[in-house]
C-alpha cells in the first residue's frame, strides 16, 4: 500500500509555471491557516482581524523589510452561501494568499487526515488513529494545492518556510516544481518513534515529502532522532546525527539538514502585560471572585485529549475527597477546539461530567472548589489568570512544546509561582526546574500538587528564577532567527 498514491506533481503544472512570468516574493510562509480571523458582524457579513497567535509574532521580524507573503486557508469554505468579503490586504502582517478549501476538503483533509490520523498518531496514539484512504487522497490533493500556489508566487531562489503536520508533503512537491527554492519545514507537534510511525499506511510518502526540504526542524532532539531513524528504516538511507544525504533530481546528492529548534514565546510581551496595573488589578479581582483561597491552581489548554485535563481533574478531585488540600480552588480554562471531530466531542462530554460531579460532591453554594471556563480569553485576561495563580498545572500526555508553561513563567514577574509540568512535553526539556510529573501516574500528579502548594518560599523562588532566565534567553524571536540561520547555513 506504501506506493498506492503517487506524490508526483502533475507535470503540466511545471510547464505552465515555466511559461508564467514570476515576479515573486523573496520570503514565503506556508501554513494551514492564514494569520487572520473571520468574525460575523451581525448583518450576515463578516469582518477580518489579525490572529493574535504566537506564530505571527515569531514570523514578524522575518517578514518585515522584504517582499514577503503568507499562504494559507482563511477558515472560510468556498462552497458556503454566506457572503464573505475577501481578506483585506492591510489585515495581515504581510501580503496574504488564500488557498481555497471546500467543506469536503476540510472534512477529509483537515478534520480527517490531519486531526483524526496524524494528530493522534504523532501524540503516542493517545486515541486510536483512523486510516482512511479517501482522507489520505484529499491530504495529497490539498498539499498539492498549497505547493502549486507557493511555486507560482516565489521569486527565483526565494526562501520558503513550511509549517506543521498539515503540510508534510509540500516540501517535496514544491522542490519538484521549483528546485531553485530554499525550503525549510518545521513540525510544531511531536514526531513519534519509528515503531509507532510505522503504522501509517502512507509512511514512505510522508518521509519522502519531508525530505524535499533543505532543513527539517523538530521541537526536540528526540523528534529529530526519530525522523532520522526512519529515513534509514523505510528508505535505506544513511543518516548521521544532524542530517541525511538524498539523491537529487540531477542524480547527484543533496543534503537535508535535520535538527531541534524548541519554539518559545514573546517573553518580553508577556512580562510587560503582567506588570500592567490594570492586569494586576484584574488578577486581584479574579482571586477575590473565587473566594480568596490560600492556593489558587490553574490549567489553560485548548480542549484536546492530548492535554491531560482529565488527569488534573481526577487528581484534584481525589485530593479534595481525601481532605489533603485545604482552602484551594482550581480554575480550568479551555478553548473550544476541533468541535467537528468525534473524539473531541466525546472528550468535551467527559470533562463536563467530571467537573459537574466534582462540584456536586465537593462544592458549597457560592464557592465551588473547581471552576471551569470553556471559552477563549483575550490575551490580557489570560495573563491576569497567570498572575493570579499560585500553581500552574500543565499535564499533557504528549505535547510538542507547550507554550502555556512558558507563558506562565514569563508572567511571574515577582519570581514566585510553581509550575507542575508533564515530562512528556517539549517544555520539560527547557524547564527542568519545574515540578516534573508523569501524567499517567495519578498518585504522582497528586504528590506533585501537594509538593507544589507546600514548597518553601526560597526553593520556589530559586526554581522560578532559573525558569525565567531560560525563557528570557530563548524567546520566539531567537527561535525564528536560529531556524533561518540554519536553513541558510549561517551557523
Ligand atoms: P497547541 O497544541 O495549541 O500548539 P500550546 O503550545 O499550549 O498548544 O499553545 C496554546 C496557545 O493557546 C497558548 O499560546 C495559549 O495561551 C493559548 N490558549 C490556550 N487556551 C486559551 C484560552 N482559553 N484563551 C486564549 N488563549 C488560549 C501546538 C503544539 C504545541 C506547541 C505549539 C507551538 O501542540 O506543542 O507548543 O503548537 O509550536
Amino acid at each position: 500500500m506504501d506506493d498506492a498514491v503517487s506524490l508526483h506533481t502533475v507535470p503540466d503544472i511545471r510547464v505552465e509555471l515555466a511559461n508564467e512570468t514570476v515576479s515573486g516574493y523573496d520570503f514565503l510562509v506556508v501554513c494551514n491557516r492564514l494569520p487572520v480571523e473571520m468574525r460575523p458582524d451581525g448583518d450576515g457579513k463578516v469582518t477580518w482581524t489579525r490572529s493574535p497567535g504566537g506564530l505571527v509574532a515569531a514570523m514578524e521580524p522575518a517578514l518585515s523589510g522584504r517582499e514577503a507573503i503568507w499562504i494559507g486557508w482563511s477558515g472560510h469554505h468556498i462552497d458556503d452561501t454566506l457572503p464573505v468579503s475577501p481578506v483585506p490586504p492591510e489585515v495581515g502582517p504581510c501580503d496574504l494568499q488564500e488557498v481555497a478549501l471546500s467543506r469536503e476538503d476540510v472534512e477529509e483533509y483537515y478534520e480527517g487526515f490531519c486531526n483524526a490520523t496524524i494528530w493522534p498518531l504523532y501524540h503516542d496514539a493517545v486515541v486510536t488513529p483512523s486510516y482512511h484512504r479517501r482522507a489520505w487522497d484529499r491530504y495529497v490533493a490539498v498539499n498539492r494545492r498549497f505547493a502549486t500556489a507557493t511555486a507560482r508566487l516565489a521569486a527565483p531562489g526565494a526562501t520558503v518556510w513550511v509549517h506543521d503536520y498539515q503540510l508534510q508533503l509540500v516540501p517535496r512537491m514544491l522542490r519538484e516544481l521549483r528546485p531553485d527554492l530554499v525550503i525549510g519545514f518545521f513540525l510544531h507537534i511531536p514526531f513519534p518513534p519509528s515503531e509507532l510511525f510505522a503504522q501509517l499506511p502512507w509512511r514512505r510518502q510522508v518521509v519522502e515529502g519531508l525530505l524535499g526540504a533543505d532543513l527539517v526542524g523538530f521541537q526536540t532532539e528526540g523528534g529529530a532522532a526519530n525522523f532520522l531513524a526512519l529515513t534509514s528504516r523505510l528508505l535505506g538511507l544513511s543518516p548521521d546525527s544532524d542530517g541525511v544525504d538524498v539523491v537529487s533530481a540531477d542524480g547527484g546528492t543533496r543534503r537535508v539538514k535535520v535538527g531541534a529548534f524548541p519554539i518559545s514565546i514573546d517573553t518580553a510581551e508577556y512580562d510587560a502585560l503582567a506588570r500592567r496595573p490594570d492586569v494586576r488589578a484584574r488578577a486581584a479581582a479574579i482571586r477575590e471572585a473565587v473566594g480568596s483561597p490560600t492556593h489558587l491552581l490553574l490549567g489553560v489548554d485548548r480542549l484536546d485529549y492530548t492535554k491531560g485535563i482529565d488527569v488534573r481533574l481526577k487528581a484534584i478531585t481525589e485530593l479534595l475527597e481525601d481532605g489533603l488540600v485545604d482552602d484551594c480552588v482550581f480554575i480550568q480554562v479551555a478553548t473550544p477546539s476541533r468541535e467537528n471531530v468525534e473524539d473531541y466531542q466525546n472528550m468535551r462530554d467527559e470533562i463536563d461530567q467530571m467537573v459537574g460531579r466534582a462540584i456536586g460532591d465537593h462544592g458549597s453554594i457560592g464557592s465551588p472548589p473547581i471552576q471551569y471556563l470553556h471559552q477563549p480569553l483575550p490575551r490580557e485576561e489570560l495573563v491576569a489568570y497567570y498572575v493570579a495563580s499560585d500553581v500552574m498545572l500543565v499535564t499533557p500526555y504528549r505535547d510538542g512544546m507547550n507554550l502555556v508553561a512558558k507563558e506562565y513563567v514569563a508572567c511571574r514577574t515577582e519570581g514566585d509561582g510553581v509550575l507542575v509540568l508533564s515530562e512528556f512535553t517539549g517544555a520539560a526539556i527547557d524547564l527542568p526546574h519545574s515540578f516534573l510529573v508523569n501524567p499517567y501516574d495519578a498518585d504522582g500528579v497528586k504528590d506533585a500538587i501537594i509538593a507544589a502548594i507546600s514548597v518553601p518560599d526560597e526553593d520556589l523562588r530559586t526554581r522560578m528564577t532559573a525558569m525565567r532566565d531560560q525563557v528570557f534567553a530563548h524567546d520566539v524571536d531567537r527561535w525564528a532567527r536560529e531556524f533561518l540561520s540554519a536553513l541558510h547555513d549561517e551557523r
